[in-house]
């Protein structure tokens, strides 16, 4: 596992200067989820593709810009999903962006998770690592230096509530109007990383994408997405549920499945849960 997170150092240190160099332009071509790639998404794959490919502890590689996995070494023991550049469209407006690393054994399947790592591309970049806890460093003179450990409150003060407003079910809507009535605070950027590191380092809060009438499993993926961030909240103290039972529970029957999603302090999953628990998605 140490050669993984070392190898994911040196992936954030290129990420972050293609995405200082690389022209942010679009090219001619989709990924397995139908979003159009940006020249910085194909340029993070292969720069993730290349390091991963070097580790003899790696039986193959799946990344959310392709449609398989990539074959590393059949005697190894782990899967790694990860996405590459997630929420790359917000470079154009100089927002922050991350990658994500999920690390399974046996398969790739909530309770198969066995570690995650994310990295922020922000004012700084800082890289999160959770096994048994939840660490994180800072990138400071071209190394990654530890900063602290990640732990969650009871309860928070931020809500990221995800998704197209005007597609949520009106029982969602109730739910997130009456957490901004108790003085949550509006916290959404539009990126997954920067939201979710916001909540872990504000000590706590919610993080929605629920499913919504035109998709009814949410947006964001298992495998590169929603699993690694549900083992770091839960490391972290937190919570991750699907709106009525946790997602590290779930399963993927397609590399590219997609769920809904909550990540957040006990408070306020408590609070979904007991809105969900009365409501059906349909
Ligand atoms: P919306 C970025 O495209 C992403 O996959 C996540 O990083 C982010 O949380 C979500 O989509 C934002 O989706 O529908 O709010 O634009």
């Amino acid at each position: 596992m140490t050669e993984i997170i070392k190898k994911i150092e040196q992936i954030a240190i290129e990420i972050q200067e293609a995405i200082v160099e690389t022209d942010t332009g679009k090219i001619e071509a989709q990924n397995s989820s139908g979003d159009v790639q940006a020249k910085l998404d194909v340029v993070s794959d292969e720069i993730v593709e290349k390091h991963l490919s070097e580790l003899g502890s790696v039986i193959e590689i799946m990344s959310e810009e392709k449609e398989k996995p990539v074959k590393i070494n059949e005697n190894g023991k782990y899967l790694i999903a990860y996405d590459p550049l997630d929420g790359s469209s917000l470079i154009d407006v100089n927002l922050s962006v991350g990658t994500i690393f999920g690390i399974y054994e046996n398969s790739y399947s909530g309770e198969n998770i066995v570690a995650a790592v994310y990295v922020v591309y922000g004012p700084r970049v800082e890289m999160v690592v959770a096994r048994d806890n939840v660490e994180m460093f800072r990138l400071i003179n071209g190394k990654f230096e530890f900063i602290k450990e990640i732990r969650l409150n009871e309860k928070g003060k931020i809500l990221a509530p995800g998704g197209t407003q005007a597609k949520w079910f009106s029982f969602h809507k109730e739910m997130i109007d009456g957490l901004f009535k108790e003085g949550y605070r509006l916290r959404y950027s539009g990126g997954m990383v920067p939201d979710l590191h916001q909540v872990l380092l504000k000590g706590g809060g919610l993080f929605a994408y629920p499913a919504t009438t035109d998709k009814l499993k949410g947006k964001l993926r298992k495998l590169f997405e929603v699993f690694p961030f549900a083992f770091v909240f839960e490391k972290a103290g937190g919570l991750a549920i699907d709106g009525y039972d946790d997602l590290l529970k779930q399963d993927a029957t397609e590399y590219h499945d997609t769920t809904p999603c909550f990540f957040g302090s006990d408070y306020e999953i408590k609070r979904v849960i007991e809105v969900y628990s009365k409501n059906e998605v349909a």
